[in-house]
């Protein structure tokens, strides 16, 4: 019975330090270009839409720049995924470009 708590509490414990591990690594800014903003109501979009993902923490989308700062867990949000997104709100290209 004793073996049995002890282990637990390794098990637990084990949980504990894993959590704590992922933590300290996410979330990670990654930067995204989005040339086809123009306005405040562009960068809200694209705040908004990218803040609702699974694994994003917060979204700052730069008007002066084109560049969108995305905190997130690398491990559940790609940035692959965030330029889809972009690129589907239609602000990956520049007005104009293909
Ligand atoms: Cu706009």
């Amino acid at each position: 019975m004793k073996s049995i708590s002890v282990g637990l509490i390794v098990i637990a414990l084990g949980f504990f330090a894993a959590s704590c591990g992922s933590e300290s690594e996410a979330p990670r800014a990654v930067h995204v270009s989005a040339p086809g903003m123009h306005c405040d109501g562009c960068t809200s979009t694209v705040e908004e839409t990218l803040a609702k993902m699974a694994g994003v923490d917060s979204v700052f989308a730069d008007l002066d720049s084109k560049e969108v700062a995305v905190y997130c867990d690398t491990t559940v949000v790609s940035r692959g995924d965030l330029e889809d997104i972009i690129a589907k709100l239609g602000f990956a290209t520049a007005p104009g470009e293909q």
